[in-house]
């Protein structure tokens, strides 16, 4: 291994995050919003999470680019990550997709989301990139991937997970050997290639990379002048490197090491309704897999300016309290309760109002008399007086979206038609 002594390779790493794309399976949650600007775990955004391990890693340069409805995503991060300074050698950069290179309104692909930038790289020098998904939550030491990188001599080191085999169609998935070189890559398969000895597990890509600097904009050179490439990082560029050149695995497991101290092994991709839904919820458990609380490990995000969380009797005297459950900032509970539940920040809650496993996002208005139960709700929505939602399953699923585990989506539009 790399000689404790030497400097972290971070300070020679810039991250690029992927944070265009919509996550269409979280539905009408990612109308308005990219999935990486989705509300997750009280106040944070998923793209918090790579952002947080960046910094956490000692990363101090970093671009973001950004597609599918940034509005949302854009106005976080302006808030939120705006502290890093050019003076100290950090950055931050957006990166709408803006034609700054071929005419088309959009990058192709996640490759092309890079190759259109590679200028702007350029001027921060980095020598490696580790190219990051913004989409999913976990935390991970990318200093040890960029130690394995550096010591393996690779040409691209990918992250990578054990999944149930099936589960695998969703990713790339690949084979390594004995030294896990990655010998095979296919991307989204519809029959996974199951391990050796394991075969109702897979090795699945993390879709996080990292390469040098140069061999990376060598290759996303060639990649463009490739007229059937679709310019995507694990449907062309992975697999052309498995072939041509020596591409390694890394396992995520060996990133969540930090000083023989655990920061955790958690990942999820939280990318449908029912996955976003038990993450939010695994929080309430008293002992929870991700550790939001670790001052070690700090998941950064919006530094609202924001007043303490409120328990009120309201004036007939009913207490207004909280079980098993995270309650934000700005949030008043009067007279109402919230079991095994996320009240985002600003969430009011009326007397005789009762949510319980509700994943509540920030400033929505929970009026008198709810009854919440399995519900998510998107922000800013205004539940009306009485309505009950998570005890009638036709009612629920003519009204709002209802997934096969019967957790109930409420969105504005939804409120609005029942009006
Ligand atoms: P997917 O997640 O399906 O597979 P993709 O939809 O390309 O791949 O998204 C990857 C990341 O890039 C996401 O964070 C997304 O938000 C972002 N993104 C998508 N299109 C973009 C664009 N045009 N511009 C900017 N950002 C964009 C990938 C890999 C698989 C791997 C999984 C792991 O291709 O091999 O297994 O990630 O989740
Ligand atoms: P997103 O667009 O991802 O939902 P926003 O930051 O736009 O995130 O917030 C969504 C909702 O919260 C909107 O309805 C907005 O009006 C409301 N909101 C945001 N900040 C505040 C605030 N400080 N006080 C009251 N409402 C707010």
């Amino acid at each position: 291994m790399r000689p404790a002594s030497g400097s972290p390779l971070a300070r020679d790493a810039m991250a690029y995050v992927l944070a265009g794309g919509r996550g269409s399976r979280l539905r009408e949650l990612t109308d308005n919003r990219a999935k990486p600007a989705v509300y997750f775990g009280g106040k944070a955004r998923i793209i918090d999470f790579a952002l947080s391990n960046a910094i956490n890693s000692g990363i101090r340069r970093i671009g973001v680019a950004t597609q599918y409805k940034a509005h949302s995503l854009i106005r976080h991060m302006q808030r939120a990550w705006n502290f890093m300074r050019p003076e100290r050698n950090e950055s931050f950069d957006i990166l709408p997709a803006s034609q700054r290179i071929s005419e088309l309104l959009w990058y192709e692909g996640t490759a092309d989301a890079v190759y259109q930038n590679i200028d702007i790289i350029e001027a921060h020098d980095p020598k490696y990139m580790v190219i990051l998904a913004g989409d999913h939550v976990y935390k991970m030491d990318y200093e040890r991937m960029l130690q394995q990188h550096v010591n393996s001599g690779a040409d691209v080191t990918v992250g990578c997970l054990v999944v149930p085999r099936m589960e695998a169609t969703a990713f790339g998935v690949m084979h390594v050997d004995e030294t896990d070189r990655i010998t095979a890559f296919v991307e989204k398969p519809a029959d996974p290639p199951g391990i050796p000895g394991q075969e109702d597990m897979a090795l699945a890509s993390m879709g996080i990379y990292v390469f040098d600097t140069e061999f990376l904009f060598d290759q996303l050179r060639r990649d463009a002048a490739d007229p059937e490439s679709n310019r995507d990082f694990g449907g062309d560029i992975i697999p052309y490197i498995v072939k041509h050149g020596k591409a390694q695995a890394h396992r995520f497991t060996d990133s969540c090491i930090r000083a023989a101290e655990e920061i955790g092994e958690y990942w999820r991709d939280a990318g449908t309704l029912d996955a976003y839904f038990e993450a939010n919820l695994d929080l309430t458990d008293t002992v929870p897999k991700l550790d939001m609380y670790d001052r070690e490990w700090p998941i950064w995000s919006d530094a609202v300016v924001a007043a303490p969380a409120k328990f009120v009797h309201d004036e007939e005297g009913r207490r207004g309290h909280a079980i098993s459950s995270l309650i934000s900032n700005d949030c008043i509970v009067s007279g109402a309760l919230a079991k095994r539940s996320l009240l985002m920040t600003g969430v009011k809650m009326g007397s005789f109002s009762c949510v319980e496993e509700g994943v509540i996002l920030p400033y929505c208005n929970v009026g008198r008399h709810v009854r919440l139960k399995r519900v998510i709700v998107d922000s800013g929505v205004r539940i009306p007086e009485g309505l009950v939602v998570g005890e009638d399953p036709e009612l629920d699923a003519k009204r709002f979206r209802r997934t096969e585990s019967g957790v109930c989506l409420i969105t504005k539009p939804m409120i609005d038609r029942l009006a």
